[in-house]
């Protein structure tokens, strides 16, 4: 770990990593250097990104995208944006490793306590979009192809379902009937997309509250982190996964199911903090279809912990056994009280 933390922060000792958040996919530390400062080290899983030199070609050309956007509109708040730290050797990049500035005085939450906190994550994620407005989506690279290709996500866990490769299809009828009697939903925004009828935005694709900071001071959205997903996309889904998590009364693995509800009002906050950012660069048919973004992304992500649970835990980090159910779980339930 010194040698790899030495590559980016050659004064910092390995005594002060720490693990840092509750990320499913990559491994995640802060670390103090020499003089105080604090900054974030992650290793990028690349089971999962199987090309990391694309991730950070995608990172750093948004992000220096938004700073300069920020920069012009006179902002000097440098927490606005993640930066990155060069590696020793050259380039953001050292075998799977990458360094980031820690954004300082702000917080990240797994669920939130008022719906204060979604109208300022709807206004950080607005401003994301409105920043990215006119980014030149094509150039990025689709580092996971099909990712909210929910019609794709769909035959994938009908492929889980008939494989039963860990013999667990059995215990999940009753969530295996209700996801296939939602067939209709996996291509409804697929099918908009492939018709033209919305357009490809650069999205962040991983929207959950935990992925923008917000100020441990004011309360307002500092900044939107966990970059990796940034792909062209539809705002559907960025909005939809933000409802996903903020609007729901608990975590996505709380095991009581009964604790898990969707929260109209704090629905509501996000969107008006959402619209309220960007709102005038939307057209019609997303502002229309904000709500099935949620209904979508929601199935979408039952559908993935379940297709996951299926196949025997290999995608996303578990802490115990049945954790993918349990995720699944939360996600209908959530799914099943969201207006249609
Ligand atoms: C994963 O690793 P993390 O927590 O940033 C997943 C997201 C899911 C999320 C659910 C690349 O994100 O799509 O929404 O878990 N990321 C990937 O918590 O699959
Ligand atoms: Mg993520």
């Amino acid at each position: 770990m010194e040698h790899i933390l030495h590559q980016f922060l050659p004064n910092a000792s390995a005594d002060t990593l720490v693990p840092l958040g509750e990320g499913l996919i990559n491994t995640t530390y802060a670390v103090t250097d020499a003089d105080g400062k604090r900054y974030v080290l992650q290793k990028i899983n690349t089971a999962v990104f199987p090309d990391p030199a694309a991730v950070m070609r995608n990172t750093v050309c948004v992000t220096d995208w938004m700073r300069d956007r920020l920069r012009a509109e006179g902002v000097t708040d440098e927490r606005k944006v993640l930066s990155f730290v060069p590696c020793v050797s050259g380039g953001y990049l050292y075998g799977d490793w990458r360094c980031s500035k820690m954004i300082e005085g702000a917080s990240a939450y797994v669920s939130a306590n008022e719906p204060e906190m979604l109208y300022a994550s709807g206004k950080g994620y607005g401003e994301f979009q409105r920043l990215l407005d006119g980014y030149p989506a094509h150039t990025l690279a689709e580092v996971l192809p099909d990712f909210h290709n929910t019609k794709k996500r769909f035959a994938a866990f009908l492929e889980a379902v008939e494989k039963d490769v860990a013999g667990r299809a059995h215990e999940v009828e009753r969530e295996i009937t209700y996801l296939r009697a939602h067939e209709e939903l996996a291509g409804s925004i697929v099918g908009m997309l492939e018709r033209g009828e919305l357009p490809l935005r650069v999205t962040h694709n991983d929207t959950k509250l935990s992925n923008v900071m917000l100020d441990d001071q004011t309360g307002e959205a500092v900044c939107v982190i966990d970059l990796d997903t940034v792909m062209p996309g539809t705002v559907l889904y960025d909005f939809g996964d933000a409802i996903r998590s903020g609007a729901a009364s608990a975590a996505e693995d709380e095991p009581k199911l009964d604790r898990m509800n969707f929260m109209p009002a704090y629905c509501e906050a996000f969107k008006e903090g959402f619209l309220a950012a960007c709102g005038g660069i939307l057209l019609p048919a997303e502002r229309d279809n904000l709500m099935l973004g949620a209904r979508v992304i929601i199935f979408e992500q039952a559908m993935r912990f379940l297709t996951d649970y299926l196949n025997g835990d290999t995608y996303y980090k578990t802490l115990f056994p049945g954790h993918n159910l349990v995720r699944a779980r939360t996600q209908i339930r959530l799914f099943s009280q969201i207006p249609e």
